[in-house]
């Protein structure tokens, strides 16, 4: 039997031939020392992709927003988002790292000015936790991988910032929330504090995110980084597979979006789902099973003998992610697997 159509993830894509070599032919040097050429060149390219002052390389997104927490919050805290990864998918690490709370705000992935406003918590107040962080995730991952609109991350920083909260950029897709937009990463990473961002999805890396600010944080977060166990050495090697992404894996992105879009049209007539073609933004696909359908488990698993591998995100939420590794005749394949297994119901 040939090998199933993988749709779990954007991170399951291999390195690509070309990527590899990069990887094989890599300068490299101790990075603790500061002395990996290809780290460094990754770190001030991505700096100034994303207009920031400085930049850190890190083994995955997880220790990204770990390290954002550490820095940008006092234990007690807490930190204002909507249903984001940092909240749901890194196992408590939040609370057991940095000892913050996470509220829940907005819909779908996305919140405004006033939603902002009104679930702010002042700090010195006797009995609220005070709100010290605010987070968008753009793109929203359980959101359906929409974009965040960027009127109201201008809104939300401004409000942020008098009110003397940080904020932070979860841009694990940030490069999907550009080329879906048309916006620069530079114009999407403005108004935050510290912005991150994943090689290891959508790019195709095997390996790594890249944490970026003012270069007064982005030196504490070399600290934090030690602390969290993610320093690394002759971490060029990955550094490189970085770089080629940046020059070779951008562009194709609106492939995968385009991708998804076909997928999602031919789902989301059917009657044994909910799917909101107008969250299909990028290259996310999340439905949710209509009353009377299986759980999302049993789906997965009868997509998976069908040949498609899907997500079960939660007990009857479905995800599909397109990605460099699946072609457009795939997907067209995939839809259609996924169809008679929501038809048969
Ligand atoms: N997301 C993964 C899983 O962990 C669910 C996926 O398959 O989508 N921020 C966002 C928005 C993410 O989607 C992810 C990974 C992370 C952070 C964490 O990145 P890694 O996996 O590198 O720690």
């Amino acid at each position: 039997m040939s090998e199933p159509i993988d749709l779990r993830s954007d991170t399951v894509t291999r390195p690509s031939p070309g990527m590899r070599q990069a990887m094989a032919e890599a300068e490299v040097g101790d990075d603790q020392y500061g002395e990996d050429p290809s780290v460094n060149a990754l770190q001030e390219r991505i700096a100034g992709l994303l207009g920031k002052e400085a930049a850190l390389f890190v083994p995955s997104g997880t220790m990204s927003n770990q390290i954002a927490l550490k820095l940008l919050t006092r234990p007690g805290d807490e930190v204002l988002l909507a249903d984001a990864h940092m909240m749901w998918l890194e196992a408590g690490a939040g609370a057991a790292n940095s000892g913050v709370m996470f509220t829940t705000i907005g819909k779908g992935g996305r919140f405004t000015a006033d939603d902002f406003r009104a679930a702010l918590k002042p700090r010195g107040h006797i009995v609220f936790p005070a709100t010290g962080l605010v987070v968008i995730e753009n793109t929203h991952n359980l959101g359906g991988g929409v974009v965040f609109a960027q009127k109201d991350a201008v809104e939300i920083c401004a409000v942020a910032r008098e009110a003397g909260v940080a904020s932070y950029l979860d841009g694990a897709r940030l490069f999907n929330a550009s080329v879906a937009s048309g916006m620069s990463l530079a114009e999407l990473a403005r108004p935050f504090d510290l912005v991150s961002i994943a090689l290891s999805k959508g790019l195709g890396c095997p390996v790594g995110s890249v944490l970026a600010g003012a270069a007064v944080e982005i030196g504490r977060a070399v600290r934090a980084r030690r602390m969290f166990g993610g320093a690394m050495r002759q971490s060029g090697i990955l550094a490189a597979a970085g770089l080629y992404a940046l020059d070779h894996h951008v562009a194709r992105l609106g492939d995968d979006h385009a991708n998804a879009r076909l997928i999602a049209e031919r789902l989301a007539g059917l009657s044994g789902i909910a799917l909101d073609l107008a969250t299909v933004e990028t290259n996310i696909i999340v439905f949710q099973l209509a009353p009377g359908m299986p759980d999302a488990a049993l789906i997965a698993a009868r997509a998976k003998e069908a040949g498609v591998l899907v997500s079960a995100l939660g007990p009857r939420t479905v995800r599909a992610v397109t990605h460099r590794d699946v072609s457009r005749a795939d997907c067209e394949r995939a839809a259609g697997l996924i169809a008679a297994v929501i038809e048969r119901g």
